[in-house]
């Protein structure tokens, strides 16, 4: 009999151990553990949104057979970013394209492309109003969360919806970072701020959870949660969705020049904002022993010359962050960019921040 018992618990031990073994070597984990050298480190990775479908003046049109060599950011300094974040805004409602009309087709094809050389992957969402079949943008009634959840009206469109976002990113077949539901502190998506109760917020981000990982089975994905950085601590952690789901705290932040300020003043509030944030954000990411990240920043059209240097970098020095990425470079409206581009007068900036070596960039092999 005592024999029996040991053999039993020996054996469970195995068990143990081989699953253990399995979760850390899977491609997730090996990404956690990757994102989290990065923030050791102390050289967060650089990203950028939509990086290799297009930029300010070019996009992909060969869309199966492009190398997928373009990049703003390698025209610029030499390296691939790191991070490359794609939009899945339009996947939904199976549209062929997203809202800034890249294929998912060519989305597919970058996002493998980028991980086979070596590179991160995130997946924004901007997902149509589901309630007014309007944008997601379009807000102004409490009643479209509400209306999604279980025992809503729209429950059963929207968890076809769902399908469709699960279905895209399951094909990936690469581990990837999701943040869906962002920026949830700010007024500006059906899902924000007055929208939905806290309540209500943690119950939509946590059915998506539990759809694409218990029901579907997705085990690519490490779950961000990404409000606005000046939502405060007591606000980003009131609509938190929990410890037991999300892997990594983010926080949205950009400059703007309010009427009336200089460029200058405007720069050095912008520094003493992104560290503010950054202060509690870290803090509660320490706390919670989840991975920081500053999931989406940037100056629309990058006025100020030294942006790179003089803002983001001393903005962001000295905390642990996994990685920054700034927003797209669009090729269709060419005051829309937040990374740099070739002949753009302010280039030199970014040269100097890749060379001053204080973010991590994906290095093009030299043969
Ligand atoms: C916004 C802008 C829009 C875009 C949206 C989703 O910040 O860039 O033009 O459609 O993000 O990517």
């Amino acid at each position: 009999m005592r024999d029996r018992l040991l053999i039993c618990i020996v054996l469970l031990c195995l068990g143990i151990a081989a699953g253990a073994q399995a979760g850390t070597d899977s491609p997730k984990e090996m990404l956690r553990e990757r994102l989290a050298a990065l923030s050791e480190s102390g050289k967060p990775a650089y990203g950028h949104q939509d990086d290799l479908v297009y930029g300010h003046a070019w996009t992909v049109t060969e869309l199966e057979t492009d190398p997928l060599e373009r990049s703003d950011v390698k025209a610029v300094s030499g390296a691939y970013p790191l991070v490359v974040g794609f939009e899945l805004g339009g996947i939904e409602k199976g549209d062929p394209a997203s809202l800034d009309g890249v294929p998912f087709l060519l989305i597919r094809r970058a996002a493998r492309m980028h991980a086979a050389r070596g590179g991160i992957v995130t997946l924004s969402w901007h997902p149509d109003n589901p309630l007014t079949g309007g944008s997601t943008w379009d807000v102004g009634s409490r009643r479209v969360v509400a209306s999604v959840l279980e025992g809503g009206e729209k429950h059963e469109m929207f968890m076809e919806w769902l399908r469709r976002a699960a279905d895209f990113i399951g094909s990936l077949g690469i581990p990837v970072i999701f943040r869906p539901w962002h920026e949830n502190t700010a007024r500006w998506f059906w899902w924000g701020k007055t929208w939905c109760t806290p309540a209500q917020y943690r119950e939509l981000y946590r059915m998506t959870w539990d759809y694409f990982t218990r029901e579907r089975g997705l085990d690519n994905i490490l779950w961000c949660y990404s409000p606005t950085g000046d939502a405060g601590a007591c606000a980003f952690m009131k609509t938190y969705p929990g410890d037991d789901i999300v892997y990594i705290l983010g926080m949205d932040t950009y400059e703007f020049i309010p009427r009336g300020k200089s460029m200058e003043r405007a720069g050095e509030a912008f520094v003493a904002e992104i560290r503010k944030e950054l202060g509690y954000v870290s803090a509660l990411a320490e706390k919670h022993r989840k991975l920081l990240a500053l999931t989406e920043t940037g100056m629309e059209g990058l006025p100020d010359p030294v942006w790179w240097t003089r803002r983001l970098a001393p903005a962001i020095s000295g905390f642990p962050l996994a990685y920054v990425l700034t927003w797209r470079n669009a090729c269709d409206k060419p005051g829309h960019f937040y990374g740099p581009w070739e002949g753009f007068a302010h280039e030199g900036d970014f040269k100097a921040l890749k060379a001053s070596g204080c973010l991590t960039f994906l290095e093009v092999p030299q043969d």
